[in-house]
Formats: structure tokens, C-alpha cells, sequence
């Protein structure tokens, strides 16, 4: 649910067409739950003033002045590993767009974005806010995401809904573990990129480091854009803009007056001379010849790089190459900053094929006040509005379709995507209802809309629809293409897709088949997945009346973080599985102060597994169904292990046909038709022969992996889920009826496959293991012995310090692992930073820890 803040109650804004821009007033209406609806004005363009002002471009408009409208919209996110500074970085741009008055400060949890009490308390960030602002006439939707790793399913579905991604790197370490990862998020969608290398002020601060580590560790061109500018002692003091040949530097309230000096001009052509200020306020008296220097060689080299990748440049290049008789660097300082940086964004809205994408580079030093603006006017420069991105939708069958360009015109389908869910009290019903969060693809949705919800086959009715800003939502008159919003809704889920047909069109994309482009239906759009679980411990409520009320508080976290899940076991008692230790911390505080659920954490769960260790097969078995024999079958159940030992994450137990079967059953099919042919019967031709004994083929594929699937669930050793076992079907015969059926074999595939489990010995058994992949970051490099041996100290199967002798890898049991993010932290007296994921399955050996087990199932040997 969003927390509100008891200094700010729920406020909802309602905007009426108010604006009156002769006299400068700004009339709106809000209800408060309160003091219901009044009308206010006020002489600023408020917030609420310029998302109406921004909604109602979509309403009512031309053609052309939507289209427009779109073209403006840039939906981001800010992505980064953790502590980066995310969060710091959005606040200055709220605060100089004018949507803030005052600057917060994520250390003292005053932040806009980092609104929950518990990212107030801890400084991080846990839940992606969505915030909007103006800069240079675009409409700017930015999503704030944390960088811990508990939380990455708010990074995987923010990519999912953006056209752009910011990526954030602290200029003292480069890229960093999670940084990959989320990056790794954003090319999964291919959501293009700019990089900020901030915390520039630091004292170990590098930026060709950082610019190296970008290059080696992201496989990416990067193009430096700026250069950082330093002061006489040697403090991080500006951006020298390599584009627009100028210094900047920041100045006044909050680093909000930005004074550029023109570098090319003043310094003359000898490179030797000082410069003069262009625009901004206060004057530079005078700019470094090594500044000069480094910025015309910094300036070459992105006109090689972007004239090896962008045609249109080289044509303007070598136009300017013949009106300067060949003399190159005259041509390049010719090359208009409009020109460079138009050739920017097409690099990085159509990255080239075959070769590593550009990633232009700036940086700065948010916390400084340092070098924001000119990230606000990169973002607005070269990231995509959604008019540029091509996303794809499903048909039916799944088959991947390329949706038609984002419109907002009353004729076209409206297609959107529930990309989050929270919970909030409706202003008008009172009741705690989910708020869905919207990304609008394609029509618009007006308010009484009513939606098709595909995925789930519900339909729903829009009342009202919101912005939001952070935890604050803004009433609008509609959510046209391209806009990203909020809305009551009962049925929809993270993921979902609705959409509404205008008389009843549907959605038809381009889908490409062997013979050309043919129009498709589109179904949905493509899903948000939820990483696995890392993680699991049973809870329990503190006293019997409050079993409810936790049942139905973990059932809204669960409807609104898709990566926390509950079950129950065979004893009845309530599990809880997450992303980590944080991840269920966080959980059990909202537990607590959001839903006063008093409730506790008891074991944690471990997830063991069995698995085979040795091939087991059955040779003929007959399998009966109402006691006749109805098909004869030959089977193995081979172990997936890898040296005996151990298996992936991903080796979940599976079926297939054994080749030679495959063939000699297609083969013996043909063969008994053409001897019912010769003795007179009529079988209706090859072709339909080799479609039954394929459709036969399907059936006993279908059901067999169902059925091991279902057989699986309980080992015969510990009753644990089996893992790495792989069934294959070598012979199959039917001995009764003509016609396979489903059911029936599925009883005859169930019973042999419990058969030879029951009959496998205990010896050929073994008990898994999961075992972590734990990733340690230093920010204070001295600290690494003391990881080394804590993680010794743990058992840990492997450990590896990096090359950057600032991060270590390790193979941990998930057993030894448990509060170990606690012990860490104060080994290294909070300088890490630790990561986990479920690396393999390993077969347990030692006798104690598998009696132990047993006797927790309460098996005794
Ligand atoms: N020295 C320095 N510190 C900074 C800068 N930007 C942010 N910080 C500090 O870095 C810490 C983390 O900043 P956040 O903005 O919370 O970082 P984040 O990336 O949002 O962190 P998560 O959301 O938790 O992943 C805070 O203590 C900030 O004050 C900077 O430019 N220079
Ligand atoms: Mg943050």
C-alpha cells in the first residue's frame, strides 16, 4: 500500500481545464479525505498545473498536436547499482524543473522518491516511485529504482515500460555488480542508454577508469560527451561539454545558475588562450589550454566515432572536407553542435548492428549539485520518445508481432500495460483498494473506460485516472499513448494487458511469415517476469486472531511485489520466500507498520532436494488401466548430475523421447498401414498416417511430462522435490483400444513412474543442496582480508578475489549463508556490500547434516 506520510495526507488533485497563462494563475480543484473538493489557485505553474496542462495535450487535441505531444513524452528510468546515487540525482532534477522547492537529502530521509518509512529509515531505495517534470518543453516521467538486488524485480519491470534508461556509475569503482545486472535488464528490452559517471567529487574519484570499466566490463562504445573540469587544488569544479565546446559550471541556489564559457572561440586557434563566458551568469576569466586541449581531442574522437557509424554526419563531414580544402580539423570544429548531437540521438535511438552500441558518457557530482542539468538536456537530446520505439505485442499463439506506432487518436485500439500494483484508500469509497499502475502503448484511456483484461479474461471499468508523483497521485482527464499513469482496478495484476477495441477493431500488427508481412490480431503484449525466490522461512502469527489479517496483509504484498511469495506446507504452516534477507526484513517492518500485523520469522526453510544418482530403467512394463492392460512401455530415469556432484539451478526434472523410439515408432506406423493396405482396408493415405502417429507421438510427450511432473513433487528418499532427474521414454506400445487417451495413459504413466521410484534403492539416492553464489563489494579495499576469512569461516566452498581487489565471489551452502549479511556488515563495519543468487544444487555427503535433515522431516534412519 502507499504509506502515506502523516505530514502529508492522501491528497487527490482533480484538474479542470484552469489554466489562465495572460494572468498567470493556475486554478485547480483537490479533495482532501478531510475537507472533500475546493478549488485553490496559485500564481506558480504548480505541479499539478503542468500535468494537467501536459494530459490535456491528449484530450480533444489535432492529430498533429498529439503526435506532437508524443514526440515530447520521454519515459525513463534511473538505474544503478546501489548507493550510486539514484535517488540524489532525481531530487536535484525535481528541484530544477521546479517541481520541488527545497532539495531532500536521502540521509536524512527527506527525499521525494524514497517516500516509504522504511527507505526514509535505512537510506535506500526499495520500491521504484515514478516522478514527472518539464525540461525544455519535453514531459519527462522518470522512474527512481533501487539498486539492491532484493528488489531487482522493480528494475525488471520498470525496463519493461520505459523508452530509456539512465544508468548511473560512482566514479570511484566503475561498474559494479549489480550495475551489470540492471544493465543486463535494459538490454533484454532494448531500452537505449546514456551513462552518468557521478560522485565525481569524491577523492579516489577516476573517470578514465570508470570510462574503461564501462568499455571492458559492458562490451560498449563509450562516447565522452563531457569531460570532468577541475579546479586549481584539484576539486571537481564542472563539465566541459564536448559537443558545445563549452565549460560549465554550477552555481547559486543548489548549483541551479549554470555558467557556460565558450572554450573554441576564446581560446583561438593555437589552443593557447583563455575564454570568455557565453550565456549563464558570472564570468570565467580564463580556461586552461590543457582543458582546450582535452576537449578537441575528446571532441575528434566522437566525430570518428560517429562518422564510422552514422551516414548522414559523413555526408556533412565531408561537405565541410571540400569547403576547407581537406583541412580536417577546420572541418570538424565546422560540424554544428546541432549536427553532432542529432547524429547522437540517431546512434542511440537505431543503435548500428554488427558492431558494440554507443553509450554516451556524462558526468557529474549530484550531491555537489554538479552536472544535472546537463543530464536533463542529454535526456531530452538523445533518448527515444515512445513515437520512436517499436514495441512488440502476442497474437494468440504467442507469436511475436511488432505493435503500429504509439497514436493517441480516437479510432485506434487502446492497448496498455499493468506494469505495478499497490494499494491505497479510494478518495470516493473509502476502502482499500489496488491503485494499477498503467503504461498507455497505444488510443487512449478516458475515465468510464471500460477494459479488456486478456490475460485474465476480466473486464474492468476505469472510474478515475492519476499521475503519480511518487506517493502523491494528480487526477487526470486521460491517459493517452506514449503516458504512464495510475488507476483503480480490481481484477488487473503486474503484467496484465488491457485493452479496448473502438468498434470493435482490433489491434492489428505486422507479423512477419515465410511469404511476406500478413495483419495479426494482438492478443497481449509480452509479460513481466519474477526472478525466483532465494529464500524461504515459515511465519506465524503472534495470536490466532491475527492469522487472518496476516493471510490477507501477505496476500496484497504479494499482489504488489511479484518477487515475495507464500505457501503453505503439508503441515499446514505458512512459508514466505523472497530475494533475500533484506527483502523479508523489509517485508516483516511493513508487516508491522503499514497493516499492524504482529507476526514473526521462524526457521528458515532451506531448499533441499533429491535427486538420482544412478541410471534406473524399466524394461516392458505393462501398464492396466481399469484393470486391462492397456500399454506396454520401456523407461530410464538417468541423473542429470554433472561429475557426480552437482547440478544448475535450471536442471528441473523433465521428459523427452529417446530419438531411435521416435523414428522406429513413425517408421512402424508406416509399415502397418501398408500391410492393412495390401490386405484390403483402407487406411486414407501416408500422409494422414504419419499425422495420427505424430498426434499420438504429442499426446504421450504431453502426458508423460505432466505425470513427471506431478511424481517428482515428492522423492522417495526424504519426501523432498526431486531435482536433475531426466525421464526418457526408449519404447512404447499400445496394447489395447486404437485411440490414445489422455486420461488413461496419464493413470498408466503415473503408476510406472511410481513404480520405479518406490523400487529404486536408497544407495542410488542422494540429498541436494542448494549452494549461493554470494558477491561481496568493498568501498574500503582494506577490509578484503576480513571478507576472505569471514567467508572461510562459513564454509565457503570457493572464494575468489577479484581483479579490482575490491570484490569477492564465493560458493556458499544456503545453510551456512543465513544472517550472514548481518555478521558481514560488522566484520567490515558497513563497507560491503553483498549479493546472492542461487548458483547450483551440490549432493550433500556429510552423515550428521543429512541426519539432521531427516530428522527435521521427521524421518529417522
Ligand atoms: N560524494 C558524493 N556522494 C553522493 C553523490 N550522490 C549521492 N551521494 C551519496 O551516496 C549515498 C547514496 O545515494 P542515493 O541517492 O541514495 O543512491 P541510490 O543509488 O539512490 O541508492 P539505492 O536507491 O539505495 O540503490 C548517499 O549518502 C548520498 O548522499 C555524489 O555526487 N557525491
Ligand atoms: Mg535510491
Amino acid at each position: 500500500m502507499i504509506p502515506w506520510p502523516a505530514r502529508s495526507r492522501p491528497r487527490w488533485t482533480r484538474w479542470a481545464a484552469a489554466h489562465v497563462p495572460q494572468r498567470g494563475l493556475y486554478l485547480g480543484s483537490t479533495w482532501t479525505p478531510s475537507r472533500g473538493f475546493g478549488i485553490f489557485c496559485s500564481t506558480a505553474p504548480s505541479r499539478a498545473a503542468s500535468f494537467a496542462t501536459h494530459h490535456r495535450r491528449g484530450v480533444g487535441a489535432g492529430a498533429q498536436e498529439a503526435g506532437d505531444a508524443v514526440a515530447r513524452i520521454r519515459n525513463i528510468g534511473i538505474v544503478a547499482h546501489i548507493d550510486a546515487g539514484k535517488t540524489t540525482t532525481t531530487e536535484r532534477m525535481l528541484f530544477y524543473s521546479g517541481v520541488t522547492k527545497r532539495v531532500g537529502d536521502v540521509d536524512s530521509g527527506t527525499t521525494t522518491t524514497d517516500f516509504m518509512k522504511e527507505e526514509a529509515d535505512r537510506g535506500i531505495t526499495i520500491q521504484s516511485a515514478a516522478v514527472s517534470l518539464q525540461w525544455k518543453s519535453c514531459d519527462i516521467n522518470l522512474i527512481d529504482t533501487p539498486g539492491h538486488v532484493d528488489f531487482t524485480v522493480e528494475v525488471e519491470r520498470a525496463m519493461r515500460v520505459v523508452d530509456g534508461v539512465v544508468a548511473l556509475f560512482d566514479a570511484s569503482a566503475g561498474v559494479q555488480a549489480q550495475s551489470y545486472t540492471v544493465l543486463q535488464q535494459s538490454r533484454k528490452f532494448q531500452v537505449p542508454l546514456l551513462a552518468f559517471v557521478n560522485k565525481m567529487d569524491k577523492y579516489n574519484a577516476d573517470f578514465q577508469m570508470s570510462v574503461a570499466s564501462i568499455r571492458d566490463k559492458l562490451q560498449v562504445e563509450p562516447l565522452l560527451l563531457q569531460l570532468p573540469l577541475h579546479g586549481e587544488d584539484g576539486s571537481f569544479a564542472g563539465v566541459v561539454d564536448v559537443l558545445a565546446q563549452t565549460a560549465c559550471r554550477f552555481g547559486g541556489q543548489n548549483g541551479s545558475e549554470v555558467q557556460r564559457t565558450n572554450l573554441d572561440e576564446a581560446s583561438g586557434a593555437d589552443g593557447q588562450r583563455a575564454s570568455s563566458p557565453s550565456g549563464g551568469t558570472g564570468a570565467v576569466a580564463h580556461e586552461l589550454p590543457h582543458v582546450v586541449r582535452a576537449m578537441r581531442s575528446a571532441r575528434h574522437d566522437v566525430v570518428a566515432q560517429l562518422t564510422a557509424v552514422d551516414d548522414t554526419l559523413s555526408e556533412q563531414f565531408i561537405e565541410q572536407l571540400d569547403a576547407t580544402d581537406g583541412d580536417e580539423a577546420e572541418a570538424e570544429r565546422r560540424l554544428s553542435t546541432w549536427a553532432l548531437q542529432a547524429a547522437v540521438r540517431r546512434c542511440v535511438v537505431h543503435p548500428p548492428h554488427g558492431r558494440p552500441p554507443l553509450l554516451p558518457v556524462l558526468c557529474g557530482a549530484s550531491r555537489r549539485d554538479q552536472g544535472v542539468q546537463p543530464l536533463l538536456d542529454a535526456i531530452t537530446c538523445y533518448l527515444p520518445s515512445p513515437a520512436d520505439r517499436h514495441p512488440t505485442g502476442l497474437t494468440r499463439d504467442g507469436i511475436p508481432v511488432a505493435l503500429p506506432p504509439a497514436s493517441a487518436a480516437r479510432t485506434v485500439s487502446t492497448v496498455a500495460l499493468a506494469f505495478k500494483v499497490t494499494h491505497a484508500v479510494h478518495p470516493l469509497k473509502g476502502q482499500r483498494l489496488p491503485l494499477v499502475f498503467l503504461r498507455v502503448y497505444s488510443g487512449m484511456i478516458t475515465p468510464r473506460a471500460q477494459l479488456a483484461n486478456h490475460s485474465r479474461g476480466q473486464t474492468e471499468v476505469v472510474e478515475k485516472l492519476y499521475v503519480m508523483h511518487a506517493n502523491q497521485p494528480v487526477e487526470v482527464p486521460c491517459l493517452a499513448a506514449g503516458q504512464i499513469g495510475a488507476a483503480f482496478l480490481t481484477h488487473t495484476y503486474t503484467g496484465d494487458t488491457l485493452f479496448a477495441h473502438p468498434s470493435q477493431h482490433l489491434l492489428q500488427a505486422k507479423a512477419r511469415v515465410k511469404k511476406g508481412e500478413v495483419k495479426e490480431e494482438v492478443y497481449t503484449l509480452e509479460g513481466i517476469d519474477a526472478p525466483p525466490a532465494v529464500i524461504s522461512f515459515s511465519i506465524e502469527a503472534a495470536t490466532r486472531n491475527q492469522v487472518e489479517l496476516l493471510k490477507d496483509a501477505l496476500a496484497e504484498l504479494t499482489r504488489e511485489d511479484p518477487s515475495l511469495r507464500v505457501s503453505e506446507n503439508e503441515q499446514g504452516t505458512m512459508v514466505v520466500s523472497g530475494m533475500g534477507e533484506l527483502h523479508l526484513e523489509i517485508i516483516m517492518s511493513r508487516l508491522s507498520n503499514e497493516y499492524q500485523v504482529k507476526c514473526r520469522l521462524l526457521r528458515a526453510i532451506i531448499e533441499y532436494r533429491e535427486t538420482l544418482r544412478t541410471t534406473q530403467a524399466v524394461e516392458k512394463h505393462v501398464g492396466f488401466f481399469n484393470e486391462l492392460p492397456y500399454a506396454e512401455c520401456s523407461l530410464e530415469m538417468r541423473p542429470l548430475l554433472e561429475d557426480g556432484e552437482r547440478c544448475g539451478p535450471n536442471d528441473h526434472c523433465r521428459f523427452r523421447m529417446d530419438n531411435a523410439f521416435v523414428a522406429s515408432y513413425l517408421a512402424g506406423y508406416q509399415q502397418q498401414q501398408q500391410q492393412q493396405q495390401r490386405g484390403g482396408m483402407s487406411s486414407g493415405g501416408r500422409a494422414n498416417d504419419v499425422r495420427n502417429a505424430k498426434e499420438e507421438l504429442r499426446v504421450i510427450s504431453t502426458t508423460f511430462q505432466s505425470a513427471v511432473d506431478a511424481c517428482m513433487r515428492l522423492g522417495p528418499l526424504a519426501g523432498l522435490p526431486m531435482h536433475g532427474v531426466e525421464v526418457v521414454l526408449t519404447s512404447f506400445r499400445k496394447t489395447a483400444g486404437s485411440v490414445l487417451q489422455g486420461k488413461s495413459l496419464s493413470h498408466v504413466a503415473r503408476s510406472v513412474l511410481l513404480d520405479m521410484l518406490r523400487a529404486t534403492r536408497k544407495d542410488d539416492l542422494a540429498l541436494l543442496e542448494p549452494m549461493m553464489e554470494v558477491e561481496v563489494h568493498l568501498s574500503e579495499p582494506t577490509y578484503i582480508g576480513n571478507v576472505v576469512s569471514s567467508l572461510n569461516e562459513h564454509k565457503a566452498l570457493t572464494v575468489d578475489v577479484q581483479e579490482d581487489g575490491r570484490s569477492v565471489k564465493a560458493i556458499v551452502a544456503m545453510r551456512n549463508t543465513l544472517h550472514y549479511t548481518m555478521e558481514l556488515r560488522k566484520a567490515v563495519k558497513g563497507h560491503a556490500n553483498l549479493f546472492m543468487k542461487l548458483h547450483h544444487y551440490q549432493v550433500l555427503e556429510e552423515k550428521t547434516v543429512i541426519s539432521r535433515i531427516l530428522k527435521n522431516l521427521g524421518i529417522t534412519e
